[in-house]
């Protein structure tokens, strides 16, 4: 039993299907955006059920079509929990399964080219993704990779599989389409009998050109690859405001805090950041009164403090109201600020109505657990 191995020669990117032949439950491995047509169909022509919309991680090359699967197939959507994918309905931690019929396939963490990268077992066979490609492995230069985890993840996970096991890379540049782990334990010219010193400057030697749609990739498909051109260009927009600088989106503020043009300050309590989740590394500022909750006397110092002269401010509540209030505040005193809409918990349906704008974590954006 193999699966369908299918290419996207723009991305040099392959999507596995693997089903039950008896109940024609079907998963599919990273798919590609640009390839939902030919997907569908291959569904259509194996008579099969999708029932798992699966990421190895959050691609940097090319995007996922696993959300747009959900809504037309009704398949439910699975990523390593590790990748930031706040949109996937399952978030897959080492070990984890999943059952498509009565077959299933295990999750192994595998960090390295991203932190939180996944492979796939199944049966006598392996989806590797970016992890093991044949006779190479993926880059550990951006997203959160790392060689030293590489190594790892190559020589004490995937290298301990047993050496029939069926290696199905999530790219080949080459043309090749599968290998063995005996055969990449024996010759794999990155890692094969390499110490991870050698490894490790082997990786770093590489100077690879960044994938060409990183930039746009990244970003949809922290969101299984719903967020569409229209609902980007409309979440970076300024949207001017009375009384203060204006709205924006938290994916455009998150783009400011991080090029150094603006600070994020939060302006909820602490008690509702540490009972909802907060903005790692945000200046906490609780708005000066608000029903309910202490009022906070020392609002402007606090803020005029967070704020380094030139900085822009954006500032962030729960659902976008005393945001505003503190903008106007700041505004008032001598600060650029603006509110950041829908705030922390702006949710998908209200982001519908008001065309995607805003919403903290349903932008996917890097959050903790209070
Ligand atoms: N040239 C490709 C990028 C290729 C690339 O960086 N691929 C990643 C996987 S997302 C990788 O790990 N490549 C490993 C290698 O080339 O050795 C593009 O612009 O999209
Ligand atoms: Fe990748």
């Amino acid at each position: 039993m193999k699966p369908i191995q299918l290419f996207d020669t723009a991305s040099s990117t392959y999507t596995y299907v693997a089903f039950d032949p008896v109940t024609r439950d079907a998963i599919i491995i990273d798919p590609v955006d640009t390839q939902l047509e030919r997907d569908l169909q291959v569904l259509r022509e194996h008579r099969l059920k999708l029932v798992w919309a699966l990421e190895t991680h959050a691609h940097a090359d090319h995007i996922t079509s696993a959300g747009q699967l959900a809504e037309l197939a009704g398949a439910k959507t699975a990523a390593p929990a590790g990748c930031g994918i706040s949109t996937a309905s399952v978030q897959l931690n080492d070990g984890d399964t999943l059952a498509f019929g009565n077959e299933q396939v295990r999750a192994l963490h595998t960090p390295g080219h991203t932190a939180g990268s996944m492979c796939f077992v199944w049966r006598d066979q392996v989806f590797t993704g970016d992890t093991l490609l044949i006779n190479g492995c993926g880059r550990t230069d951006f997203q959160s990779g790392s060689a030293e985890a590489m190594y790892h993840s190559l020589t004490q996970v995937l290298f301990k599989l047993p050496d029939a096991t069926t290696v199905w890379p999530g790219h080949d540049y080459q043309g090749k389409t599968r290998s063995t782990i005996g055969q990449e334990k024996a010759s794999n010219a990155r890692v094969a009998g390499k110490t991870q010193e050698e490894f490790v400057a082997i990786m770093a030697a590489l100077h690879l050109p960044p994938p060409k749609r990183i930039d746009e990739a990244v970003p949809a498909n922290l969101q299984s690859g719903l967020r569409h051109d229209a609902h980007l260009s409309n979440s970076l927009r300024v949207q001017p405001a009375d009384g203060y600088a204006g709205d924006v989106s938290g994916v455009l503020a998150w783009e400011w805090v991080q090029s150094g043009e603006a600070v994020l300050v939060d302006v909820r309590s602490d008690a509702e950041r540490a009972w909802v989740g907060f903005v790692p590394d945000a200046p906490a500022v609780a708005w000066k009164q608000w029903p309910g909750m202490a009022s906070n006397p020392n609002f402007d110092a606090e803020l005029q403090a967070a704020v380094p002269a030139g900085k822009k401010v954006v500032l962030l509540c729960r659902s976008g109201v005393r945001s505003i209030a503190a903008a106007k505040r700041a505004t008032e005193l001598g600060l650029q600020a603006y509110n950041i809409l829908e705030g922390f918990e702006g949710d998908p349906d209200s982001n519908a109505q008001r065309g995607h704008q805003g919403g903290w974590r349903f932008h996917g954006l890097p959050w903790r657990q209070g």
